[in-house]
């Protein structure tokens, strides 16, 4: 299941999960399903094989998630006076992306990085960056089958949370055969994925399809109806009873791009304490990490996002501005490879 090139990098991280016995595993803030899952699957699987670890995750984990956590307790202090052997981040393109300083001694605490964002700054003393994977918690599941570390039903049920909301359930443009094999391992562990298909079928809450609503009926399109726009304000928000979270949980971001002829979205919207965040997404091959690269963000060619303690209109403003030329430019280039 591991890509030839990366068994290099696997060995060693392998090694020095042997040779340590406190481990520090962590991801990024506002944690989603992959983040989530993988810090829970890695932390489970090391618990079992003997190992003494801590979770951390800076602001929590969401409750839509909570069955992947049962019982582990979570560090969620800024700053971590790390005497671990080892810390491992996990799903996070940049080590700010925790939102945690880890103080250590990088002579004693060795930090690997395990990611799939194109954007990866490769930050870690060891870096195991595999971009053509659907998911972080696709890597941990080859990891930990490769290195034969424990992997039962409920290693499984975590990394499947990771594998399933990343890959849009398996609907990934370009989605590799590795993700359907990290599936077959997981499913062979004879885990009940009920809790997975309760949440994504049927987790939603009234705030959450209130503001679906509110967004089907005010985005807008440019670029002859290839790119639809969304911008949600904080009041938008208080008028439906709603806060920043249900704006994540409404689906908002992938329904922008089910109409047939829309090929990009870009979401921005206010949170409670002033931060705006833009929400990008785009098929077909349309680079909407670029735009949140340049806007000091980062993510994938398909799905990517930023943030600012800007007002919400001022980041709109530069978002669709980055992005209509994102998209002239991307159709310009494909005329001109058509003449
Ligand atoms: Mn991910």
């Amino acid at each position: 299941m591991l890509p030839t090139n990366l068994l290099p990098i696997a060995s060693e991280i392998i090694t020095l999960i042997g040779n340590s016995q406190r481990i520090l595993v962590a991801a990024h803030l506002r944690p989603d399903g992959d983040a989530t899952g993988s810090v829970s699957g890695l932390v489970k699987s090391l618990q079992k094989a003997g190992k003494q670890v801590d979770a951390a995750l800076l602001d929590g984990v969401p409750e839509r998630f909570a069955f992947v956590f049962p019982a582990i307790e979570v560090m969620r202090q800024p700053v971590i006076e790390s005497n671990h052997d080892l810390i491992i981040i996990l799903d996070s393109g940049d080590e700010t992306r925790t939102g945690f300083t880890f103080n250590r001694d990088r002579q004693k605490t060795c930090l690997i990085n395990i990611d799939h964002h194109a954007s990866n700054t490769m930050f870690g003393d060891i870096n195991y960056v595999d971009t053509g994977a659907s998911s972080t918690c696709e890597i941990i599941a080859a990891l930990i089958n490769h290195a034969a570390l424990p992997f039962d039903s409920e290693v499984a049920l975590s990394l499947m949370l990771g594998l399933v909301t990343d890959s849009r359930s398996f609907q990934n443009e370009g989605l590799r055969h590795t993700a359907h094999l990290a599936a077959a391992k997981i499913l062979q562990t004879g885990v009940d994925t009920s809790p997975i298909l309760n949440m994504l079928n049927s987790g939603r809450c009234e705030a959450d399809l209130r503001v679906q609503g509110f967004g089907l009926s005010n985005f807008r399109l440019e670029c002859q109806n290839r790119l639809a726009t969304l911008i949600i304000h904080q009041s938008d928000l208080k008028k439906l009873n709603a806060s920043f979270g249900n704006v994540f949980a409404s689906g908002l971001f992938n329904l922008l791009l089910s109409m047939s002829e829309t090929f990009a979205s870009v979401t921005i919207f206010e949170r409670e304490d002033g931060m705006s965040f833009c929400e990008f997404r785009s098929r077909g091959g349309i680079d909407v990490k670029e735009v949140a690269v340049a806007m000091g963000g980062g993510g994938h060619v398909p799905a990517s996002g930023c943030s600012r303690a800007a007002k919400v209109d001022e980041l709109a403003e530069e978002a669709i501005r980055l992005m209509v030329k994102q998209v002239e430019t991307f159709y310009a280039k494909q005329e001109s490879a058509c003449r």
